[in-house]
């Protein structure tokens, strides 16, 4: 596959509210960012991920935007976010923005024109549908709890929001909202970004027939008609010619629900659409049948299927993006690893995975330092709303309130959504003030300061897995091929590009478990290049005694 600038970089996404506040009103903001990016170079990460910034109500914490030209007030000024493109651009780092273009906030005044009458310039900018026999149009769920639909008094008609009623999904079948984005992208990307990150944007093609999916009763996942939808790959093939192909800047979607085969129509090199996207498959691991808050335990050789069936499924068609969490998820250590005994053992083992496959890796805010999940006591002192209003719901409808609370703690956004923990000082030195959302109490030991002065740190493992990865720059374009496919235990692989081979082998659990190299691995000599434990001497590599969360990578040759 062609080398290209963001196949080889690393991406460190930020959520700017809970990254750095700089002015002591408890919410992060842009000149905070910009006082920390000397820790990032020093972490090495190439591209920086920025949740949206734009002005907002923060019904959704800015992925309802009011207007997609302007600043939020509480991150600052376009004078402060002009400063802080420049300030990454001369650390010869890049930027790229996050476009939310399936939905805007009720509070755009697109909005505010299209909900005046049928017959207002801006109404078809969203989606309207006349009630059914008193009710919604269909019964389709929304991502935050109930219907999809709000009824607007003034025209008495219905619009669709697949999230919350504050944000209203945009019409992409509309020509002139459609050139209306591509004006609004262009604009920042001659401002200099470096591109985008695409939210939802596997929805933004509706079945045109909108049909009901449930039994008539109560709401349901409409995904079929809106996921993937009819003209979704001609409405990105458009974006692609009228503006991406004018920049070199890279593109990441975020995309619900697709399969490797899917993803290949967005992502393949000749289909002139994105560059990746983010599956879901991965984070669906340890959901039952009934969604994301029926929590199931996951199961190791699930994990090893899903990354096994990505790697080659894309290889040679498509390019790969890697993550474990993000602001939308629990943080991956209390997920995936052991955030007690092993903290730091388990967090460097699910590093190495990360950065020892093929893709670009996305590093999530804290996750270079081990940040945990969280516990709160109380309902009340959780923000995000699609956890609100999910409790809200099952509270209503009789759940126990303690099975609720345990689901949030496992599952919850805000997991993800505590403030970064900078040092030992007062809520964590994030904030001077009262920050917006409670810091984690463990950051009086799990904190930046502690992690940069300690060189065994997780931070510093980050380091050594980015210099790796920047060395051998196998690790981004090789293939891939899966070892010990049924062991319950041990995750364990080779890469290959031409001569070089690396061989990644990863203890998942808390116990000792063997390592045995199967027979047609061929190699004269090893090298060990990384490992979370001391190993003596060059020891034979056919069978390895793993330590409990023990990875290794070894180059072969
Ligand atoms: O994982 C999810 C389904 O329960 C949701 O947390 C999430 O809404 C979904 O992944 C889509 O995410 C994106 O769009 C949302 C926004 O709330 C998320 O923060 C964003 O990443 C609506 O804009
Ligand atoms: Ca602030």
């Amino acid at each position: 596959m062609a080398n290209k600038w963001w196949k080889e970089s690393v991406v460190y996404q930020i959520y700017p509210r809970s990254f750095m506040d700089s002015n002591g009103d408890g919410i992060g903001d842009i000149p905070g960012i910009i006082a920390r990016l000397d820790y990032l170079k020093l972490l090495g990460v190439d591209v920086i991920w920025l949740c949206p910034v734009y002005e907002s109500p923060n019904d959704d914490n800015g992925y309802d935007i009011s207007n997609y030209q302007s600043i939020m007030k509480e991150f600052g000024t376009i004078g402060d976010w002009e400063r802080l493109l420049a300030e990454i651009h001369s650390r010869g780092m890049k930027l790229i923005m996050d476009l939310v273009v399936n939905h805007s906030s009720d509070e755009h005044a697109w909005f505010a024109e299209s909900r005046k009458s049928k017959d207002n310039p801006y109404r078809d900018y969203y989606i309207w549908r006349p009630g059914k026999s008193g009710r919604e149009p269909n019964d389709w769920g929304s991502f935050f709890s109930g219907s999809a639909w709000q009824y607007d008094e003034g025209t008495d008609e219905y619009f669709l929001h697949l999230f919350s009623k504050k944000q209203p999904d945009l019409n992409w079948d509309n020509p002139k909202l459609r050139r209306e984005v591509y004006e609004m992208m262009t604009w920042w990307l001659d401002k200099g970004i470096d591109g985008f990150r695409m939210d939802v944007i596997n929805l933004i093609s509706k079945a045109p027939q909108m049909p009901s999916v449930g039994d008539g009763k109560g709401y349901h996942f409409g995904g079929e008609h809106f996921m993937n939808g009819p003209r979704v790959h001609e409405y990105l093939q458009e974006m692609n010619r009228e503006v991406l192909s004018k920049y070199d800047v890279m593109t990441v979607g975020e995309t619900i629900g697709v399969t490797p085969e899917e993803a290949a129509l967005y992502v393949g090199e000749d289909r002139h659409e994105l560059n990746m996207v983010f599956h879901f498959e991965l984070m669906d691991v340890d959901s039952g049948p009934r969604g994301k808050w029926d929590v199931k335990p996951w199961e190791l050789r699930d994990i090893k299927r899903i990354i096994a069936k990505w790697q080659t499924g894309l290889e040679g068609k498509g390019w790969n993006s890697l993550y474990l969490n993000n602001h939308d998820q629990p943080r991956m250590l209390s997920r995936f690893g052991d955030d007690t005994i092993y903290h730091k053992e388990s967090a460097k083992m699910l590093a190495t995975l990360l950065h020892t496959l093929q893709g670009t890796p996305y590093i999530y805010q804290g996750e270079e330092l081990g940040m945990t999940n969280v516990k709160f006591a109380s309902i009340d002192d959780y923000r995000d709303i699609e956890t609100l209003n999910m409790y809200n719901e099952y509270v209503a409808a009789g759940q126990d309130v303690d099975a609720v609370m345990n689901a949030i703690y496992v599952k919850g956004r805000d997991n993800g959504r505590t403030p970064m923990q900078w040092d030992g000082t007062a809520h964590a030195g994030f904030t001077t003030g009262t920050p917006w959302i409670a810091v984690n109490p463990n950051y009086a030991h799990i904190n930046a300061e502690q992690a940069v002065s300690d060189p065994d740190s997780i931070f510093h493992y980050y380091r050594q897995l980015i210099a790796i990865r920047r060395a051998h720059n196998v690790t981004g374009y090789a293939s891939f091929r899966l070892l010990m496919e049924e062991d319950e235990r041990i995750f364990a692989y080779v890469r290959t590009r031409g001569e070089e081979q690396l061989l990644v082998v990863l203890n998942f659990f808390g116990e000792p478990a063997l390592f045995q190299l199967q027979e047609d691995i061929a190699f004269g000599r090893h090298e060990l290049l990384i490992c979370n434990y001391e190993v003596s001497g060059n020891p034979d590599i056919r069978t390895i005694a793993l330590r409990p969360y023990e990875a290794r990578v070894y180059k072969l040759q």
